[in-house]
């Protein structure tokens, strides 16, 4: 291993070593934040005996990492124990429920409980004596039938739960109701979200929106302002999607505001790598975060080789946008500033059509960039109809330069730009709005062959009052997590160059488009590393 392996993060959440898929369980419990994970705490792969590692956290930033907290040890869950949920119990206590995959590998819900509550830090879970307390029934296929919500507590004293799975082709979120947290009830066979043709549904989650404000709510707030929202993952897509509607709990049931369609209308929380999400409730700063994986686009072989697969997301803060009243907005949380050191900043400098302009003096491979575009031009876009465009084609097959944009920041880039990872935007007049593409291409990211480098790409609005466009990067050794128009579409991706490596990597702002643009204010921050680590290693503890 070499001393300072390139792609590995400095300040997203990894375990040691090893594999790591869904964040699980998180929560917030008496001053320290709680992040559980899939892992494989014996390969760099994916495989059998998948356990929750560990870790805690005072700001969701520098971690400590923990002993395992739940691993196979019975029938119920001896080959694997996947995915799920914490709830705060109504006497305040934290409990999990999670999927295992029973001897007959069948998949099963189980409990665990903190052994001791007066830990601060909860490292010992134990299982419910009557484990399993949920078994697939015929709503469900016993092979996918997986991954509990945190739970939310009905006006009529019952807990819910939603349970992912498949019948036949239909993905499905399965309600399930209890008095007492251990008896579970199907009470009615309808589910309470389906999809055909998607295959199965993994790692639901339901929770309210407050309709005014950023704030967030607990999962179980029932009240005329708030909406809610229902998220599912389906595995064939590999995309998490998101539906803002209406609960309706008299009638246990949810009212999305637009359905499923399979295309690029859906909405989704990130339109690059991000799966598996999962939100809760912060009491402390009441705001609903959200975290999700984000997976390597390097081959087994590679992950093998540098002993480790995967990262999570940095935490983002999500909130009903008020403007829409139908998107959700998303925001790395405040934290993630106090990692910001040193800083450059450029304001109202023109860039004129086919220009590139550095941004040098700070660490171009650990960085946070926010800059905010300013488009004279704004009428002088191209005509361009749009219907039943895919966004993401779009991105990988427009010409290089059109009137407004290609513009961005070229991330990742070596001196001679032979390697960049380039986010974008461009602007099109479509039936009298302006419609803005987001891009991030990852064509160009490497000189590595092997490395999957789709392009994403989504369409957003663009105001034409004030005629801007921000965009803010967080740039992270092999990752790039990317925020449109102040976290209105979110793009996310895993890039492998060769060159562009420590200080040899560069940041550019760029403008492909024949029309000047205005840079009218640009901030970079050198990002410091986080602390993440074990406790006899650290600073970070009390
Ligand atoms: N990952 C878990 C499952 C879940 C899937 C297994 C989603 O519980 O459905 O590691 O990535």
């Amino acid at each position: 291993v070499p001393e300072n392996p390139p792609y590995r993060t400095s300040y997203h959440f990894q375990p040691p070593q090893n594999w790591m898929n869904d964040p699980n369980g998180p929560m917030y419990y008496k001053g320290v934040y709680h992040l559980f994970y899939q892992h494989n705490p014996s390969a760099a792969t994916f495989g059998d005996g998948i356990v929750w590692g560990h870790s805690v956290s005072y700001d969701l930033i520098n971690w400590i990492h923990l002993n395992n907290a739940i691993e196979p040890s019975e029938a119920y869950d001896i080959i694997s124990c996947w995915s799920g949920s914490a709830t705060i119990l109504l006497d305040g206590k934290p409990v999990i429920m999670y999927t295992g995959i029973d001897h007959n590998r069948h998949q099963v819900q189980n409990l665990a409980m903190p052994k001791n509550l007066s830990d601060p830090f909860l490292r010992e879970w134990v299982k419910h004596t009557q484990n399993p307390v949920i078994i697939p029934s015929e709503v469900a296929e016993v092979d996918n039938f997986r991954d509990p919500s945190t739970a939310w507590h009905g006006k009529d004293g019952k807990w819910r739960i939603i349970i992912g799975a498949q019948k036949g082709d239909q993905g499905r979120a399965i309600l399930y109701q209890s008095e007492d947290f251990v008896n579970w009830k199907l009470e009615d066979a309808n589910p309470f979200y389906a999809t055909d043709n998607t295959g199965v549904c993994e790692c639901p989650d339901f929770y309210p929106v407050s309709i005014n404000g950023t704030n967030g709510v607990d999962s179980s707030v029932e009240s005329s302002s708030v909406r809610h929202v229902a998220k599912v993952g389906y595995l064939r897509m590999a995309h998490d999607y998101y539906f803002v509607g209406k609960y309706l709990s008299d009638e246990e049931r949810f009212i999305a505001d637009a359905k499923f369609t399979g295309t690029s209308l859906d909405l989704r929380y990130d339109y690059g790598k991000f799966y598996a999400s999962k939100s809760f409730f912060d009491y402390a700063k009441n705001r609903r975060i959200l975290w999700g994986w984000v997976n390597e686009s390097d081959s087994e072989k590679d992950d093998i080789d540098k002993g480790w697969a995967g990262v999570q997301s940095i935490p983002r803060q999500v909130w009903l946008d008020n403007k829409s009243g139908n998107r959700l907005v998303q925001w790395p949380i405040e934290e993630v500033e106090k990692l910001r050191s040193k800083n450059i900043s450029i304001n109202g400098e023109k860039l004129g059509g086919g220009s590139i302009l550095e941004v040098s003096g700070i660490t171009a491979s650990q960085a946070d960039i926010e800059v905010l575009f300013e488009i004279p031009e704004l009428e002088n876009a191209e005509s361009f109809d749009l219907s039943g465009v895919d966004p993401q084609l779009l991105c990988s097959n427009a010409p290089r330069s059109g009137i407004i944009g290609p513009f961005g920041l070229l991330a990742l880039a070596s001196k001679d730009l032979r390697e960049h990872t380039a986010i974008s935007f461009r602007v099109y007049k479509t039936s009298n709005k302006y419609v803005g593409l987001m891009c991030s291409d990852q064509s160009r990211s490497s000189l590595q062959n092997g490395l999957d480098k789709t392009t994403y790409g989504t369409f957003f609005d663009v105001d034409s009052n004030p005629r801007t466009i921000s965009l803010r990067s967080l740039i992270d050794h092999s990752i790039i997590e990317s925020f449109g128009e102040g976290g209105r579409v979110c793009m996310s991706s895993r890039v492998y160059p060769k060159l562009a490596t420590g200080n040899e990597a560069h940041l550019y702002v760029f403008n492909n488009g024949t029309m000047s643009i205005l840079i009218s204010k640009l901030n970079a921050w050198c990002m410091k590393e986080a602390e993440i680590g074990h406790v006899k290693n650290m600073s970070y503890k009390t």
